[in-house]
């Protein structure tokens, strides 16, 4: 087995500028990529919600991409971009028996009609369970995921029909006030405690989830974040533990950035790297 990273140019998940620049930037800087996936900007439109079409058609070309990859028995590495993508990489990876462990500041279980601002990175986790836009539900297509299916990390930022929507569809989450309960390894304990009913986890790691005094290279900062320790040891436990099925790494914004949030992307694909070799170009 080897890893394949895929880039994903986009930012009209969320309207904001930088995330599209994260892609060149990391080539830049001597990054490789096995294929770079680029947003279509003549499929731009008024809809309801934002860019539907562009999204919806970056989603539908890396679902492809992942598909063929897992198909290769290899591992997709998805590196973006905003966090709409991540309804094509689950899209492909989505199975009866895999959890979705979502390390995020937000919850990103909006609906259209919940959205305050109609961005599309801030709906993935219902679309993903079948409620959503229909171009991208078109993608996404059932058997869809379901709410148990799903761990939300390091939350501490909801709008309020989206805390009512999660609590309705009973998804599990741990929030920052839970977190900062406990000591690192007692959490990471947890998290493996409630993932241990599924074979496997694809990890979908918004670079949000860190506190923006260690990260602050994003686009939509919260404070009182996670110490980048946390997220870097859990998802490394259950690399060790043979847990992990893909691996989505979303929202670096270069144009914010000061260095930190470029350090623990590439901590996380050393991480990546130790346990399921390079790709082929590196
Ligand atoms: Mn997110």
């Amino acid at each position: 087995m080897s890893s394949r990273k895929i880039g994903v140019v986009l930012n009209e998940g969320c309207g904001i500028d930088g995330p599209q620049l994260a892609i060149a930037d990391l080539l830049a800087r001597g990054f490789v990529f096995d294929e770079i996936i680029e947003s279509n900007p003549k499929l731009k439109d008024d809809s309801f919600v934002l860019n539907r079409h562009i999204v919806a058609d970056v989603a539908d070309r890396l679902k492809q991409a992942v598909l063929e990859i897992r198909e290769d028995d290899d591992f997709p590495v998805i590196i973006g971009g905003d966090h709409a993508l991540a309804m094509g990489s689950i899209a492909a990876m989505k199975d009866s028996h895999r959890a979705v462990l979502w390390i995020d500041a937000h919850g990103d279980s909006n609906t259209p009609e919940s959205s305050l601002t109609k961005r599309s990175h801030g709906m993935p986790v219902a679309a993903l369970m079948g409620y959503g836009d229909d171009a991208f539900l078109d993608v996404i297509e059932p058997p869809f995921v379901r709410p148990e299916q799903f761990l939300l990390f390091g939350i501490r930022s909801l709008d309020d029909l989206e805390a009512k929507f999660i609590e309705e569809h009973n998804i599990p989450m741990i929030t920052m006030d839970e977190i900062l309960s406990h000591s690192e390894e007692e959490i990471i304990d947890i998290v493996l405690e409630k993932l241990r009913a599924f074979t496997s986890v694809h990890i979908s790691f918004d670079l949000d989830s860190i506190d923006p005094v260690y990260s602050p290279g994003v686009s939509t900062p919260v404070a009182k974040g996670l110490h980048p320790s946390i997220p870097l040891k859990l998802i490394e436990r259950l690399f060790k533990e043979e847990k992990v099925s893909s691996l989505d790494i979303v929202e670096y914004n270069p144009l914010h950035d000061n260095g930190n949030t470029l350090v623990i992307l590439e901590e996380t694909l050393r991480i990546v790297r130790r346990y399921k070799g390079v790709s082929k170009d590196e």
